[in-house]
């Protein structure tokens, strides 16, 4: 059967690097992008792309409809920072676009789900170091509840409907195409640009505070692997804890004085301290390594180096 594939919130992050990874992997009219609003040039121009509100059950089942969808990629969310702000904004955005797409699956109209979850499912009670696949979790922040609860849901679709939905919990992601909106980790990605375009930063979180963090780049690939894995190597059906470096403002701030020597920090943490405090500073994804050969490929010098060789004019 032929692939068609539909990218829900194809302008965020995580959805604009991925629509032109799929889009070159399986053809531009393969790949329809969606989003509330339009993106960036490279996305608009590459293939098909519909305004689509997926919360809208009607008007996303139109959708993949109309284009023979096989496989949906739902990643429009409301991250930790914003969903403190909204909450039920959130709950509503991030819970019923996820069952809109479940119940699509379930009723057969798409074979295979992918759906983002987040570091932020652990709360306070988490063990912070290594933080096991299978552990405490009592998320303290509106978006990890939701995040939580989406993974419930879809192991719970799985177990009852047989409905092949694959997930990972993400750590902070740190690129450059795309800038991230909304999110506690957002200072990873804020501090390049700002080197670059003031030689200084004020991060919102203290300088030890230490938390997961991975490549735009390596985020895809797991993704992809995810994918394309047999069935019956997927052996997690909630989401895979997923690995790749944690560091701390500090230490970041270090990695781009090796480039800019004269590049200044300063901190003034902010409500997200709070949120970041209730995460875990390191993931252990043995089970993402054994189930599909999981290995990332940049550490922080490299994303450092990567990321001002692409930032600067
Ligand atoms: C956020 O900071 O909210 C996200 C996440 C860790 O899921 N980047």
């Amino acid at each position: 059967m032929e692939k068609y594939i539909l990218i829900i919130g194809a302008c965020g992050q995580i959805g604009t690097e991925l629509t032109l990874t799929l889009r070159e992997r399986y053809g531009n009219d393969r790949v329809i992008a969606s989003d509330i609003r339009e993106g960036s040039d490279n996305l608009m121009n590459s293939g098909p792309f519909e305004i689509l509100d997926a919360t809208n059950y009607d008007a996303l089942e139109e959708v993949v409809a109309y284009h023979d969808i096989t496989e949906v990629y739902l990643m429009a969310a409301m991250l930790s920072a914003t969903a403190e702000k909204f909450p039920m904004r959130a709950w509503n955005l991030n819970m019923n676009s996820l069952f809109n797409v479940l119940n699509l699956a379930k009723e057969k109209k798409i074979n295979k789900v992918f759906w983002p979850s987040s570091i932020a499912v652990f709360g306070p009670n988490t063990p912070k170091v290594n933080t096991p696949q299978n552990t405490i979790m009592e998320p303290s922040t509106v978006y990890g509840i939701s995040k939580q609860s989406g993974e419930r849901w879809c192991e719970y679709y799985y177990n009852k409907f047989g409905v092949d939905v694959r997930s990972i919990r993400y750590p902070g992601l740190i690129s450059w195409k795309t800038m991230p909106g909304g999110g506690t980790t957002d200072y990873a990605v804020e501090i390049y640009h700002k080197a670059l375009s003031q030689g200084h930063y004020t991060c919102f979180l203290k300088k030890d505070t230490s938390l997961p963090m991975m490549f735009m780049d390596d985020a895809i690939k797991a993704t992809l692997q995810l994918m394309e894995a047999d069935t019956e190597n997927i052996k997690v059906r909630s989401a895979y804890n997923l690995a790749a470096m944690s560091f701390n403002p500090e230490e970041i701030a270090k990695s781009i004085q090796q480039h800019i020597p004269d590049f200044k920090m300063a901190y003034e943490p902010d409500f997200r301290q709070a949120i970041a405090d209730s995460w875990p500073k390191s993931i252990d994804d043995a089970d993402a390594q054994k189930d599909w050969n999981w290995q990332p490929d940049f550490d922080l010098e490299r994303t450092t180096a990567t990321m001002l060789e692409n930032l600067k004019v």
